[in-house]
């Protein structure tokens, strides 16, 4: 009898294990399920910059390449519009949910209805500020602090030497946002060791060339001896070029320039001169994204936080990087 139920227990276990969780929901409760079988949603930002269409097409093109259906959303850059998204995800019962979030908070309402479907979340790019770390499987992406350690280090070797003060523009990502928040902590830590840095002015240009172009003429208006700009991201510093042109200066030269992100025309600029020193943050996410849904379909735990390898760019530097850029 025993050897009966014992046959009847493995047959029933392999049979859940076969179908999986065919009515979606979590994979990770129901066995693994055949990779063209799974369906995740992704909650995007929006497409405000160079770095966030980069991202964008590397999750696309990397759920393409796994056979992995990948249900996507353009937030616009609206929080509203990525909890509606994720809300229909849940309603659609798809296996596993990704998002980057927009800003940091306002997320447990929804990510407890996911955790109630018992869909798995995962976090890309950008962080919450929950204090409830079961409401996400796994956070993806850089250490924004770092990156503004990073810059901030340039500029403290740039004006190691300055006997005057050096008066500094700071281009703020979007307000609330994880990298706007931590790119600007990293960077005034670091500063903080030479009190002949200040920071005259700093301003929001919501990650967008726009924004920074718009924040950076008035700006310009209101501190006509500043020295150098710091941009959360390339956009704002791109934008930030032509107000320095439109107001008949050099970019680069009489208004120094740093960066982050290191997309395509951020590095061409810092080729160009325009542009003085870049931090890397790398959106291409998709490859270790898709390996954090496979590990989660089979049930195992992929660790809470994993961190992008990034690196800095000088002008040399960039000349040399830019004909094999992959983005
Ligand atoms: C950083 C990412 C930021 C980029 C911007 O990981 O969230 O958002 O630095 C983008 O270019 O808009």
């Amino acid at each position: 009898m025993k050897k009966l139920i014992g046959i009847a227990a493995v047959s029933g276990a392999m049979l859940l294990a076969l179908t999986g969780c065919a009515s979606g929901g979590s994979a990770a409760s129901e066995g693994p399920k055949p990779l063209d079988e799974l369906v995740v949603g992704f909650a995007q930002v929006g497409a405000e910059s160079g770095w966030r269409t980069a991202n964008t097409k590397d999750i696309q093109a990397s759920f393409e390449e796994a056979g992995i259906e990948l249900k996507f959303s353009d937030a616009q850059q609206k929080q509203e519009n990525q909890i509606k998204a994720i809300r229909s995800y849940i309603q659609q019962q798809v296996d596993v949910i990704a998002f980057s979030p927009v800003v940091e908070t306002g997320w447990d309402a929804v990510l407890n209805e996911a955790k109630a479907a018992g869909i798995p979340v995962v976090l890309t790019d950008r962080a919450v500020d929950s204090q409830d770390d079961s409401l996400y499987v796994s956070f993806l992406g850089s250490d924004f602090v770092e990156e503004g350690e990073k810059a901030g280090q340039w500029v403290l070797d740039e004006y190691a030497d300055a006997s005057e003060p050096v008066q500094i523009i700071q281009l703020e990502g979007t307000t609330g946002a994880a990298p706007a928040i931590d790119r600007a902590e990293g960077f005034a830590e670091v500063i903080s060791a030479n009190p002949n840095l200040e920071v005259v002015a700093s301003q929001t240009g919501d990650f967008t060339r726009a924004g920074g172009k718009q924040v950076t003429e008035a700006l310009l208006k209101s501190n006509p001896d500043v020295d150098l700009i710091y941009a959360h991201n390339d956009d704002m510093g791109l934008g930030a070029i032509e107000a320095i042109e439109a107001a008949g200066l050099e970019p680069g030269v009489d208004i120094k320039i740093v960066t982050v992100d290191a997309v395509k025309d951020g590095m061409q600029a810092l080729a160009d001169g325009k542009i003085n020193f870049i931090v890397e943050c790398s959106p291409l996410l998709g490859a270790q994204l898709v390996d954090i849904v496979k590990q989660i379909n089979d049930g195992e735990t992929p660790e809470k936080r994993i961190i992008t390898e990034e690196t800095t760019f000088t002008q040399e530097e960039a000349i040399e990087a830019l004909p094999t850029r992959q983005y």
